[in-house]
């Protein structure tokens, strides 16, 4: 009758979890530990420990990731602000899509920063999501390849720190690399970037 405390222990560790969008905000607070990242090496053990204590984020998903959902047919949020070096990781929600770069590796106008990799990859029921990390800040533009005119599937990620308005990423859409209604929803991104920019 005196509790279990390796299962309040274990709750505490669940819990945790759910709190992390909080760790960011709360970091000024100090005294929590050092807020948690540190994460993501050292799986890759996993034989034969049948206790129980998973904490299920083994199949690669980064705890704490920036999320937009890859949903038929948008993406949700279709423009996202943030910081540098944040990871973030589109889901699949339903549909069959891909997530490319405007990128001259893709054979598109060049719509990210100088020196960043393509990116070009599915997103569908199989492989369920993608994750990218943020280096480089500034504009960068995206869009579903099966999707882009048919529903203007494009989106939009700010990363703080690049208010060049001559960036990539805010220049006008290339009249001969974009059908007309595409062209307008990268010229309305453009508009909501440059506002999130305050330039
Ligand atoms: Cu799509």
């Amino acid at each position: 009758m005196t509790g279990n405390p390796g299962e309040f222990d274990r709750r505490r560790v669940l819990a945790g979890a759910g709190s992390l969008i909080a760790v960011g905000l709360a970091g000024c607070s100090g005294g929590d530990g050092g807020g948690g990242n540190g994460n993501g090496n050292g799986n890759g053990n996993g034989n034969g420990n049948e206790n129980g204590n998973g904490n299920g984020n083994g199949d690669g998903r980064t705890e704490g990731a920036e999320i937009v959902n890859v949903v038929a047919n948008e993406f949700d949020p279709q423009i996202l602000e943030i910081e540098p070096g944040t990871v973030l990781r589109w889901e699949h929600r339903g549909g069959t899509h891909t997530l490319t770069f405007y990128h001259e590796d893709n054979d598109r106008q060049h719509r990210v920063p100088e020196g960043v990799e393509a990116v070009d990859t599915v997103i569908n029921p199989g492989d369920t999501y993608y994750e990218f990390t943020f280096e480089e800040p500034g504009v960068y533009d995206y869009y579903c390849q099966p999707h882009e005119n048919s529903d203007q599937m494009i989106g939009s990620i700010v990363v703080t720190g690049n208010d060049d308005p001559e960036q990539p990423g805010l220049a006008e859409p290339d009249d001969e690399d974009f059908e007309p209604f595409a062209a307008q929803e990268i010229q309305d991104l453009n508009g909501q970037a440059r506002e999130t920019l305050g330039i």
